[in-house]
């Protein structure tokens, strides 16, 4: 299998170096394509010194700064592209261990159509993290899992193996989510296909270095999108109508 794990960054300067290093270490078949939204701090120049020095490495410059989703899109379209079988999600801030991403790919040659870091699962982990953001994507899995009636445990985890097939099923250029809701939006999509999603425990740990990106847009930008979901899904069971999905 011909893997790609592809890391949005921006402003990442301090993590993406030991995230890349320990990435490259574990699983060194692995290329990697960094998807840089012009960073200020110099993170995209930093990303072309070590695709100078490494063929496996490869970036992505973007334009400027358009959200996770986008430049999430951009590389898979890349990827695709390129012919690679497994597409991996991953942050830059060391929170998705780069160590455990062996268990992904295992669950995908095992036959997973998506198989995903999940914090929420009997042997998932949470490391350093507040208890408001624990509630919150707790409360979010929930939520979401409630609305959309689907029984995966971690919704809005960013840690995930797509086996490119996955990728091509669905319509990509209709995603349309920034943040969070990217995950949940692409999760909704490939169980509405009825394809494998496998949940993998993983333990997450919180950024060391660096400044979130997550804000209140963010969290609002799900909870509409889920609550619409979720209420179409369930109108269009009721009533056989056939709305689009946005
Ligand atoms: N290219 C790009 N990457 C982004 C953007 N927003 C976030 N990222 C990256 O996406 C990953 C996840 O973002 P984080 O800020 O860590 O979001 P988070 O994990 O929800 O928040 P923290 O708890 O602070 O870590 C990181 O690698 C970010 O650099 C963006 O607009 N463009
Ligand atoms: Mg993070």
């Amino acid at each position: 299998m011909r893997v790609l794990t592809i890391i949005p960054t921006y402003n990442e300067l301090e993590s993406l170096p030991k995230t890349l290093a320990r990435l490259r270490a574990a699983v060194p078949h692995a290329d990697v394509l960094i998807a840089d939204d012009n960073s200020p701090d110099g993170t995209g120049a930093l990303a072309d010194e070590f695709a100078a020095s490494d063929p496996n490495v490869h970036v992505l410059h973007r334009r400027g700064k358009e959200g996770l989703g986008a430049a999430y899109l951009a590389g898979f379209a890349w990827g695709l592209d390129a012919g690679y079988d497994v597409l991996v999600e991953m942050d830059a801030d060391g929170s998705h261990q780069p160590e455990q991403l062996p268990m992904l790919l295992d669950a995908v040659e095992q036959g997973a159509d998506l198989a995903l870091g999940s914090r929420w699962v009997p042997g998932g982990k949470v490391v350093n993290w507040p208890l408001h953001r624990k509630l919150l994507s707790r409360g979010g899995s929930v939520y979401s899992r409630m609305l959309l009636g689907v029984s995966v445990r971690d919704i809005t985890g960013g840690y995930r193996a797509f086996r490119r097939s996955t990728l091509e099923a669905l319509d990509l250029a209709k995603v349309d989510s920034v943040g969070y809701g990217f995950q949940v939006d692409m999760l909704w999509r490939v169980a509405q296909l009825g394809l494998r999603i496998v949940e993998v425990p993983i333990t997450f740990v919180e950024r060391e270095f660096g400044a979130s990106k997550m804000s209140g847009n963010i969290v609002q930008e799900a909870m509409v999108n889920v609550t619409k979901w979720g209420l179409t899904a369930r109108w269009n069971k009721l009533f056989g109508a056939k709305f689009p999905k946005k």
